[in-house]
């Protein structure tokens, strides 16, 4: 049901030429910008109204107020099953110690006596989060979104999901019930592109918001490009992808689930191994099918998933060749089950995630692990990262310096702006010595 790429043999080829080789869903974000185009532009001109009608359209809902009043919050978290509500607590807490760990702090260099730059990390001022609606209905992204917003120490998080037709217009109650525990009480009913647009222009019930993030469909993917340069987005998440690295040590039945848990995403999902052991590929191809049929969403997702061109199974001569090919892949999830995984492991240089040997799977990371979930795709992990607490910081550099540190500087900068013929940035300088340059110690 998989298809075979056969990279042994000959050299592998450099760079692009290597990616090429390799498997990858069509994700035209460009495409989808034309028609989201309109959708941003209403909301801007009619704010609520705009998002009231799109609700009633795409959702088939027709909307009291786009804001969820906390009531339905609490009710929510009041009516949440006692055992998820234990696994999501669980998840949040490991989610905080491992952002709690990568808060910035502030650091002064003292370049020279009376010379000194200080970097303060501040924290965006107000993040909108989107949680999809539909077929993801997925508390574990609130988690992951609000998490490092909140460590981060945004003072104003907001969050946005699609209005449920069955519950009343509201969004689903789980994605209500997480956001009720993470204590984000400023929620919306508003979904995709519009939920977006909502966050980046502002409406009647909503302020602005100065970054929007979280994961979502090709139209969120595309609102989000609309808006870059006006608003802070995180990565544009394109379909789930896992890639794993295996050998003959690694156990089939293992590998073969870890491929279908991430195709079960989406249809476009991707799913991708790469190993040197022929029989390691045949054991993964004649599990897949068995373990496949017996989960619910074969159909609709994972078949389509696995059979689609985005997925393949590549043989390559060593793992040496595996990991260049992992690397020029750039998965947003990699998995290296071979014999010492760790070693291997550290000499990946792209991934947006990396789970080591046997007993971390991408489901622990999906949920539990403490890591984050939300993942550069799309080959993107070559220059970005997940989701962080960073991602949610400004580093300001603030420079503060003596007249005598100026001094001992002052003809260096001058001679750098007659160089760059920009006599003004000189005289800036100049002006403070009364027009004489001070001569350099
Ligand atoms: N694997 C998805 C995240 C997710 N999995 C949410 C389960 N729920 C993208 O990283
Ligand atoms: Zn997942």
């Amino acid at each position: 049901m998989i298809s075979r790429i056969d990279l042994r043999g000959d050299a592998l080829p450099e760079g692009p030429a290597l990616r090429d080789l390799l498997p990858r869903a069509d994700f035209d974000v460009q495409a989808a910008l034309e028609k989201v185009r309109p959708i941003c532009e209403a909301v801007h001109h009619r704010g609520d109204a705009a998002l009231i009608d799109f609700a009633e359209k795409f959702d088939g809902v027709r909307l009291q107020s786009v804001r969820v009043p906390a009531e339905a919050l609490d009710e929510a978290l009041d009516r949440l099953d006692p055992a998820v509500r234990a696994a999501l607590e669980e998840s949040v807490r490991r989610a905080r110690l491992v952002h709690r760990a990568q808060r910035r702090t502030t650091h002064t260099t003292q370049v020279v006596p009376g010379g000194s730059v200080t970097e303060k990390w501040v924290p965006v001022d107000r993040v909108g989060l989107y949680a999809p609606g539909g077929r993801s209905v997925y508390p574990s992204s609130v988690v992951m979104n609000a998490v490092p917003a909140q460590e981060a120490g945004v003072e104003s998080i907001a969050l946005a999901s699609p209005a449920q037709a069955e519950f009343g217009g509201l969004p689903h109650p789980t994605i209500l019930a997480a956001c009720a525990l993470l204590g984000v009480d400023e929620v919306y009913a508003a979904g995709g592109a519009t939920a977006v647009a909502m966050f980046a222009y502002g409406t009647e019930s909503c302020p602005p918001a100065t970054m929007v993030t979280g994961p979502g469909n090709i139209w969120v993917a595309a609102a989000k490009r609309y808006f870059t340069g006006r608003i802070g987005i995180d990565t544009e998440a394109g379909p789930t992808e896992i890639a794993i690295l295996a050998d003959g040590t690694a156990d089939p039945v293992h590998v073969a689930s870890d491929l279908i848990s991430q195709a079960e995403h989406d249809p476009l999902a991707a799913a991708v191994l790469v190993t040197d052991s022929v029989e390691l590929a045949e054991a993964v191809e004649k599990e897949l099918l068995p373990q496949a049929e017996a989960t619910r969403h074969v159909e609709d997702r994972i078949r389509p998933a696995l059979t689609g061109k985005q997925s393949a199974i590549v043989l390559v001569d060593g793992i040496d060749e595996g990991l260049r090919v992992v690397d020029a892949y750039a998965a947003e999830h990699l998995e290296i089950q071979t014999a010492d995984a760790a070693a291997v492991a550290d000499r990946v240089r792209n991934a947006g995630a990396i789970f080591v040997g046997p007993w971390a799977p991408v489901s622990l990371g999906d949920y539990a692990a403490g890591s984050n979930h939300v993942l550069p795709t799309g080959g993107c992990a070559c220059h970005s990262s997940g989701l962080s607490v960073q991602s949610f910081l400004r580093g300001i550099h603030v420079v503060d310096y003596t007249k005598d540190a100026l001094a001992e500087v002052a003809q260096h900068v001058v001679t750098l702006a007659e160089a760059e013929d920009l006599p003004a940035h000189g005289a800036a300088i100049k002006a403070r010595f009364g027009w004489k340059v001070p001569e350099s110690k």
